[in-house]
């Protein structure tokens, strides 16, 4: 199972690159490695296992994060109606967005930054992305709310794109007027 050891941390240079397309259908390494991802996520947000292991919660994860520069992600996190949104994705991409932005109250964190950042992140307030299954399925997302930021950090990911990269220097708590605030 993955462990805080294998997460890169700000800095390392593959948080960076633009990781690569997966070939599909997936090889078993390849599928391997997605479910490792999402089992990391579901691990995080077990008690028993955190305290046992210590993982740091999270509801997603990119494969640049474990040093892969593959294009995988995985998220396991619920939306405000507890509807769960559990996916491992090969080749995720945002094929449209809403022009309206919404942010995390909170702010955002990440597993590869080891200090807090505070700030807004914008982002589109809708999504939706089309992906492929472990399997090499094309699953298709209409996103909002909460699933929609985690999906749009995940693949920033894999742009290396870091989530302070979007907080606005000048004035970190700026959002456009009519940006919905999220809460987590
Ligand atoms: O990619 C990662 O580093 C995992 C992040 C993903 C994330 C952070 C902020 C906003 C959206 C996605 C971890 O989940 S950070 C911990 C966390 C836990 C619950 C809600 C938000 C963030
Ligand atoms: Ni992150």
């Amino acid at each position: 199972m993955l462990t805080m050891e294998d997460i890169i941390r700000d800095g390392h240079p593959t948080l960076r690159q633009i990781a690569a397309e997966v070939p599909l259908p997936p090889s078993e390494e390849d599928k391997q490695i997605l479910r490792s991802l999402l089992e990391y996520v579901k691990n995080s947000q077990n008690e028993e296992i955190t305290s046992a292991y210590g993982l740091r919660p999270g509801v997603g994860l990119a494969a640049p994060q474990i040093d892969v520069s593959k294009r995988m992600i995985a998220v396991h996190v619920h939306d405000e109606k507890g509807k769960l949104y559990s996916y491992g994705l090969f080749n995720p991409k945002i094929v449209s967005h809403s022009v309206e932005q919404a942010y995390l109250l909170a702010g955002e964190g990440c597993l590869s930054v080891d200090r807090a950042i505070p700030g807004y992140v914008p982002r589109h307030a809708r999504v939706t992305v089309k992906g492929f299954d472990e399997d090499g399925h094309e699953v298709k997302l209409r996103l909002k709310g909460l699933p929609a930021i985690v999906f749009q950090h995940e693949i920033d990911h894999l742009n290396g794109i870091m989530f302070y990269d979007l907080i606005d220097k000048n004035d970190p708590y700026k959002v456009s007027p009519d940006a919905i605030p999220i809460e987590r």
